[in-house]
């Protein structure tokens, strides 16, 4: 890959692995995936499973740096958000009926009903809440490229990159940046940024991402795509030392 001039300010080099990836912020987005209530907080979807949903408490703050920083520097930022329309008309009876739940998708519970759109679980947390000019895609799926606008929205910004965050590791980040990588999307995805019910599959999840020279993508912390973001001439020469 070639390496941006060291004075080039649209362009960063971030410490990832399996390798640094030299990334032009202008063709880049931050995508958080499905911060939202039902899987953040009890009484939703996530605990409805049966999950401990403390566990994804730990991707906040690293999200909520590099949403700031994103929005600071005029980032493309997208928020997606899981979740079926008031009838269940996009929800499949698979994915409804699956396994034992407290609640199913659509039956009420505290913060609404369970996974649709419009109730206060579905919403995303305050700490994360997308401005009103950021982008916001609805997804029925796993996926956020599965019966979406995402890609057309990627083309109409020129976006080639993905800063890929949210939750859960294992579930919809790795199906998104999956989908996103075969689009030829270079994916990177936030370690830190990240967090799913069962640590393991958080780990586990990453490790196949970055396995076999990067199969599906790239992962670094937060603060490694923070430095890189940084418009200084000392980091760009550390980051670029460390390759
Ligand atoms: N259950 C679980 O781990 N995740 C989901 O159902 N959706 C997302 O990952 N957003």
């Amino acid at each position: 890959m070639a390496m941006a001039s060291p004075t080039s300010t649209s362009r960063g080099i971030v410490a990832a692995e399996p390798t640094p990836i030299e990334l032009d912020w202008t063709a880049t987005a931050l995508l958080i995936i499905d911060m939202q209530r039902d899987f953040m907080e009890p009484g939703g979807f996530g605990e409805t499973l049966g999950n401990d949903v403390s566990q994804l408490a730990g991707a906040v703050p690293p999200i909520a740096a590099l949403l700031k920083a994103a929005r600071a520097s005029g980032m493309l930022v997208i928020h997606t958000r899981e979740g079926h329309l008031p009838d269940l008309s996009d929800a499949p009876p698979a994915k409804v009926e699956r396994g034992a739940p407290s609640l199913r998708i659509g039956d009420p519970g505290p913060m609404g009903r369970i996974l649709i759109r419009g109730e206060a679980g579905h919403d995303i947390i305050p700490a994360l809440y997308p401005l009103d000019d950021e982008i916001v895609i609805d997804k029925p799926g796993k996926g956020a490229f599965y019966a979406t606008e995402l890609g057309d929205v990627l083309q109409t910004y020129g976006i080639e990159n993905l800063l890929v965050c949210g939750v859960t590791t294992e579930v919809c980040v790795n199906t998104t940046v999956r989908e996103g990588n075969d689009r030829g999307y270079r994916c990177v995805v936030i370690a830190d940024g990240c967090a799913s019910y069962f640590p393991e599959f958080h780990q586990a999840g990453l490790a196949m991402i970055k396995a076999q020279g990067g199969i599906f993508g790239w992962v670094a912390d937060s603060a490694a795509v923070l430095k890189a973001m940084t418009p200084d001439r000392s980091n760009r020469v550390a980051a670029g030392a460390s390759r």
